[in-house]
């Protein structure tokens, strides 16, 4: 279905782009998409639609692919933007790099959510891995990433990769004691299917999963618009992994408010310095877009308003 160009008005039905009742309010009107949520209320970033090339509704969530006009394809769930092909480097490189550059010889990485592919993509790079089990709830983010988006869904053609259709938090739960090196949590915003990953149980059966000394990353929403919710994750991580836990952020264009965070903790065990790398990333195959050890450090310096809130929480 093309979108209109000019000043035509295409009532494009987003299906109220809330089938699981967030109030997200997004639509395409007069050939821009715009993104209006209650978790960024009062403003909305919009982008030129030249085409729309996919809408589907899933058993979880609304699903649409745009071609836009400055950023590439664009992957939408539920009204809210989760990828353009232009500037998903600066997202799915560091939520991945931050925590695998952190420890040495990652083996085995859980992803939970990411279903797109990205952070596969960008796990496969590291060559101590042996194994990726990826948990993610809807198998229509999965198939929709494979047709549109070849360059972050090849992350599924490593052999390493095993793909478990399913809820992230009962994966979780039955994951024997001490699994994993690192967990990746690459999920959607706090408002649908993706509510409870951001709860304090679900902290609580990562650290189980999670050998000593292994780390989380976890999607950590923008200090600009949701330190209320960056406060409540810290003070929950404070009390669940004994070992560090950091903030870091990265620019990312078509996300609200431009920015987005991590959080990264790691269990009782060999401390881990997030801070400083401790591995390099082989370039030689497919080279970086975005992360290299200089952003990997800087990514945790902190503007002085997150600071003094993320620190408060931290005693
Ligand atoms: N506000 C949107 C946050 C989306 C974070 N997840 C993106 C998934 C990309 N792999």
């Amino acid at each position: 279905m093309a979108a209109g160009e000019g000043n035509g008005v295409v009532p494009v039905e987003m299906e109220g782009a809330n089938s699981n009742n967030n109030n997200n309010i997004s639509s395409v009107i007069s050939g821009w998409f715009s993104e209006i949520s209650p978790m960024w209320p009062g403003e909305a970033h919009s982008l030129k639609v030249e085409e729309i090339l996919f809408q589907g509704k899933s058993e979880y969530q609304n699903v649409m692919v745009f071609q836009s006009a400055t950023y590439g394809k664009v992957l939408v769930l539920d009204g809210v933007i989760q990828l353009t092909e232009r500037d998903e480097c600066a997202y799915q490189e560091m939520i991945t790099h931050l925590p695998l550059c952190s420890i040495s010889n990652p083996k085995k990485v859980l992803v939970i959510g990411g279903g797109d592919g990205g952070v596969l993509r960008e796990v496969s790079r590291h060559s101590t891995v042996e194994q990726i089990d990826i948990c993610e709830i809807d198998k229509m983010v999965v198939d929709v990433s494979k047709q549109f988006f070849p360059e972050v869904a090849i992350g599924y053609e490593d052999p390493r990769v095993k793909l478990h259709i399913g809820d992230g938090v009962a994966f979780l739960k039955a994951v024997p004691e001490g699994t994993y090196d690192a967990v990746i949590v690459d999920s959607s915003d706090p408002i649908g299917p993706a509510q409870e990953l951001f709860e304090k149980p679900f902290f609580k059966s990562v650290s189980k999963a999670l050998r000593p000394g292994g780390v989380v990353c976890t999607q950590a929403e923008s200090i600009w618009l949701h330190m209320h919710i960056i406060e409540d994750i810290v003070a929950n991580c404070r009390q669940i992994f004994k070992g560090s836990v950091n903030y870091a952020w990265t620019t990312v264009p078509t996300y609200p408010s431009g920015v987005i965070g991590f959080m990264l903790c790691s269990t009782d065990g060999a401390p881990v310095d997030f801070k400083h790398p401790v591995s390099q990333i082989d370039e030689s195959a497919r080279p970086l877009k975005f992360y290299n050890p200089e952003i990997h450090t800087a990514a945790f310096c902190l503007p002085t308003f997150a600071k003094k809130v993320i620190e408060a929480k931290s005693v």
